[in-house]
């Protein structure tokens, strides 16, 4: 193995919906290169707006392929124009926004297998696709193909225990089927089907490479069950065409998430000096991507609290249910990745932030978030100055929710726990002050209602709850509300910030890409990743975790929450 300066080092990108990353860790796990390619400020030639184009009429939103060739030729150069020395490549890893297809034409494996290295990826991989754009995850135009999905198996719960989720608009499975249906001759061209994950890896191995074993779940296709295509919902995505050639399309799927895919492409040796013997990993999507940035135990929990708030586990129990997602944990059989994915999220806090500087006034330019802050840490637990008072709760969301499936609003409620009773009302509320409290709360109170069912019990009789809270994104910069992060979702261990700023989902694939080629036979992704991991240098304790008589009383709010949403569920139905 050719290391002509410095040890080996790994790559790892993150193909996601605004910009492609790379980046290279050493074995040691240390990021030695970073580059990016950000598609609306870099790249030539395309109409896009934030990465992506859109059909409003049909509530299609759309990226163009030919845009992530013109990205991954332009991210090698960045990072070779830095010194990076390719020769010291042992293996390629990467993530890729989840959910999106690219349609590849009959000629793609031979135009793959013949890159030349004097012509970029764009000039010479057009005529690779029977369709030139991937739909994207916020595509919404799939509402009917969803309801037939949904439909199919006998309804969302059953949908959701086979394939790990109920039918959502952006799952691969209803797009295709739409994409058959509107577009029969191009899809009659396709020789296969790849995910974002899965084309990006085919980029680097110069033919077309499986899906992951994780990934593969976005698709409302794959039981996860039986760890195979869920055949009755092939046969109704492939509608008029033959079910066989829908599976040839799609192909099969691996089960080892560190499986060696081959060497590299020549196209890379000799373009940009690549070891001929660095190997092609799989690539997963961006959010199994992200819970690989750190050995995350079963147990631990990950919130991301970003525009909207993702909220990750990985678990060894399968327990699906139409609100929630599971995914194949992508390196470590018998585990699960348990996510819930929100749309409102900093956008909605934003919004009660503004109100509340409007009112308190004062000098917001260097901290905006003071008034917020002050608010939320001197308002009691549920906003109850003494325990006879009734708790505080709401549903704040300034955009459609997924969890709950409900419109745009604002409801605000009280609750009494000694009769349960729950009252729609702003009595009692110092509005706006009180909102700062009842926001973080709420929002953490609908993570802790659904992901209770999957946490244990550490023993000595201390209730169910996380190991760990890691948080990561631009909120988990806020320490008030990683306090009451704490206080509502336990953690026995505490509450940790993940300092890796945006980049955790293409440290996600690097780090996979070094377990996979370094592993001994049999050595899971958190044992090797564990062992390398430096603690005190990568993730910060930022508040405390499990407090017993908070974390009950939050307990007993849950409830309350839960029958909030039930009520503004039915509620919204008889609108
Ligand atoms: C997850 C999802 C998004 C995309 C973002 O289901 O749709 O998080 O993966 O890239």
């Amino acid at each position: 193995m050719a290391s002509s300066n410095g040890g080996p080092l790994y790559l790892g990108f993150d193909l996601s919906t605004q910009q492609l990353k790379g980046l290279a860790v050493s074995s040691d796990l240390k990021v030695e290169y970073e580059a990016k390619f950000d598609f609306d400020a870099d790249s030539h030639g395309f109409n896009i707006k934030k990465g992506v184009m859109t059909n409003e009429a049909e509530h299609e939103v759309f990226a163009p392929v030919a845009l992530w060739l013109q990205a991954l030729d332009s991210v090698l150069q960045k990072l070779r124009d830095q010194g990076l020395d390719f020769r010291r490549v042992r293996g390629i890893s990467g993530a890729g926004q989840q959910h999106g297809s690219v349609y590849w034409s009959k000629d793609a494996e031979k135009l793959l297998a013949n890159l030349d290295k004097n012509k970029t990826l764009e000039e010479q991989l057009p005529g690779a696709f029977s369709h030139p754009f991937s739909p994207n995850w916020q595509d919404a135009s799939t509402q009917k193909e969803c309801e037939e999905f949904d439909a199919y198996l006998g309804g969302a719960e059953v949908l959701a225990k086979a394939t790990g989720s109920k039918a959502h608009h952006r799952f691969t499975g209803p797009q295709i089927l739409r994409f058959q249906r509107k577009y029969p001759e191009q899809y009659k061209n396709t020789s296969r089907i790849s995910l974002v994950s899965s084309f990006l890896a085919s980029l680097f191995l110069g033919a077309i490479a499986p899906f992951d074993i994780s990934d593969v779940c976005g698709m409302n296709l794959w039981n996860i069950e039986t760890g195979s295509y869920d055949d009755r919902l092939l046969q109704l995505c492939a509608g008029s065409f033959e079910v066989e050639d829908l599976k040839r399309k799609l192909g099969d799927v691996p089960k080892d998430g560190g499986l060696h895919l081959g060497k590299v492409h020549r196209y890379y040796v000799e373009r940009y000096s690549f070891n001929p013997d660095c190997i092609v990993l799989p690539s997963t999507g961006d959010n199994p991507s992200t819970i690989l940035a750190l050995p995350l135990q079963p147990s631990d929990a990950m919130v991301s609290l970003g525009t909207s708030t993702t909220f990750l586990m990985s678990t060894p129990n399968y327990k699906p249910d139409p609100s929630t997602h599971f995914f194949n944990h992508p390196t470590t059989p018998g585990l699960y990745m348990f996510m819930l994915c929100y749309k409102n999220g900093g956008l909605a806090r934003e919004q009660v932030r503004d109100a509340i500087n409007d009112k308190v006034g004062g000098d917001t330019s260097k901290n905006p978030w003071a008034n917020f802050d002050h608010a939320l840490l001197n308002t009691p637990a549920m906003g109850q100055k003494s325990p006879s008072d009734p708790m505080k709760m709401g549903l704040f969301f300034p955009r459609p929710e997924i969890v709950p499936n409900v419109r745009s609003g604002q409801w605000r409620f009280t609750y009494n726990p000694a009769n349960q009773s729950l009252t729609e009302t702003l009595e009692g509320w110092d509005q706006p002050l009180d909102e700062a409290r009842a926001i973080v709360e709420s929002q953490l109170l609908s993570l802790r209602l659904r992901s209770r069912g999957l946490t244990e019990s550490p023993g000595d009789g201390i209730p169910p709850q996380p190991r760990r809270v890691y948080l990561v994104g631009g909120g988990s910069r806020n320490r008030a509300i990683a306090k009451v992060a704490g206080e509502v979702l336990g953690g026995t261990d505490g509450v940790y910030k993940l300092d890796v700023g945006e980049n955790a989902c293409a440290l996600g694939a690097a780090y996979k890409a070094v377990w996979a080629v370094e592993r001994k036979p049999g050595q899971t992704f958190e044992e090797l990743i564990g062992q390398r991991w430096r603690e005190e240098e990568f993730i910060e304790k930022i508040a405390d975790g499990y407090q017993p008589e908070v974390f009950a009383k939050y307990g007993v709010a849950v409830e309350g929450f839960d029958k909030m949403e039930q009520q503004v569920l039915v509620k919204e139905a008889h609108r």
